[in-house]
């Protein structure tokens, strides 16, 4: 069990290795492990490339003949841009699979275990399932409603400022801090923030990290009030910049956004607003299955309203700074302590000198 414990915890770390990679697909890892030692690893790279077990069983080429496999998530039995991982790992001779968690894949969903065992295999389920979950909540989300996971992250002083009276924010929280931030970029599929935020703090909204990959940029722009010159528009960046907007968007601006290399201008019908569950719905049919909201009070209220919020990150900075500045969350004012909206504290962390606090939003 120890031994089990440690192989599959290799596999969720080799998975862990293409965050923000594989959309639509999961994150999924694959240790082969024979007499006592790993004889081949693999993960899914990127989404229409080979499973995380058919790089696994090619490196472990003839070693695969009566070895045990730990995969993240149950092995495929559909044809899909590939062939069932399931098959390949019966064809290569392997006795035993310990997988991490069913595939909520409709086209997967129990059958991929059910062929290996048919085939004489021992298959066992569960083994840190709630690691391997954790992991892959765009997909699980994406395969549960059609809309993507949503995080909000946000940067405030202890008493709960996202900048000042005079509307100052640089910098609220630590160099640790920010340079996290970019962590988080890294692995989501789209970057998301309101137009408030581009004219106030005009954000490139690009990941710089050693080997970071830019994010889809996604701008909630009503009445198209962002500037042509903005960062985000004129930055170089890898990663499309969505502007979603409205009935409401006048004519020449969308015409003059659309013609800037790397724009794609997303025009809904309602007046003035952008109607935020169907926005999302359509990033889910882009491929994209994680979102980070970056700011945006008035945004992340009418989120948290539609309740389309999975969970929020607060970075709170050991500063006090009192006064009438924003609070992260403008857009909602409830009135009643009766009516405040419940979380659940996942992870709490004070290790670089600001405090993160994340949570998960608990919708009655
Ligand atoms: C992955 N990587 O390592 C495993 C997956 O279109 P395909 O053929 O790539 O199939 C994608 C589906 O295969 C995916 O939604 C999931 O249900 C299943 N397993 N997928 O991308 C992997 N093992
Ligand atoms: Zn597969």
């Amino acid at each position: 069990m120890e031994l089990d414990n440690h192989y599959m915890s290799r596999a969720l770390e080799l998975a862990a290795l293409a965050m923000g990679r594989t959309s639509p697909n999961p994150l999924v890892g694959c240790v082969i492990v024979k007499d006592g030692a790993i004889v081949g690893e693999g993960y899914h790279q990127k989404a229409g490339t080979p499973h995380a077990e058919v790089h696994a069983l090619k490196a472990a080429g003839k070693h695969a003949q009566g070895a045990t496999a730990y995969v993240t998530l149950e092995p495929c039995s559909h044809f899909g841009k590939t062939p069932p991982c399931a098959d390949a790992l019966i064809k290569a001779g392997i006795e035993r699979v310990v997988v991490s968690m069913v595939d909520p894949n409709p086209l997967v969903g129990g059958q991929g275990v059910a062929r290996l065992r048919e085939a004489g295999i021992q298959v066992d389920v569960g083994l840190k399932e709630k690691e391997a979950k954790s992991l892959n909540k765009g997909f699980l989300k994406e395969i549960q409603t059609g809309l993507p996971f949503l995080l909000y992250k946000s940067a405030l002083t202890l008493d709960g400022k996202i900048a000042t009276e005079s509307g100052d924010s640089k910098w609220i929280t630590n160099e640790a801090s920010r340079a996290y931030v970019h962590q988080l970029r890294n692995r989501f599929d789209v970057i998301m923030v309101g137009s408030e935020t581009v004219l106030h703090d005009d954000p490139a909204l690009n990941c710089r990290v050693d080997e970071g990959r830019d994010p889809v940029r996604l701008i909630v722009d009503g009445e198209l009030k962002i500037p042509l010159q903005s960062a985000v528009l004129t930055s170089s960046c890898s990663a499309p910049c969505i502007i979603a907007t409205s009935a409401s968007a006048p004519l020449d601006k969308l015409n003059a956004l659309q013609s800037i290399e790397n724009v794609e201008v997303w025009k809904y019908d309602s007046p003035r607003y952008v109607p935020l569950r169907h926005l999302l719905g359509d990033l889910v049919k882009r491929g994209w299955n994680s979102v980070l909201l970056e700011g945006g009070g008035g945004l992340a209220g009418s989120l948290l309203h539609d309740q389309l919020i999975d969970e929020v990150e607060f970075i709170y900075a050991p500063k006090l700074i009192g006064g009438k500045g924003p609070s992260p969350l403008t857009g909602l004012n409830l009135p009643l302590m009766t009516q405040a909206i419940p979380l659940e504290f996942l992870e709490i962390n004070g290790g670089t000198g600001d405090l993160r606090v994340r949570a998960k939003v608990n919708y009655s």
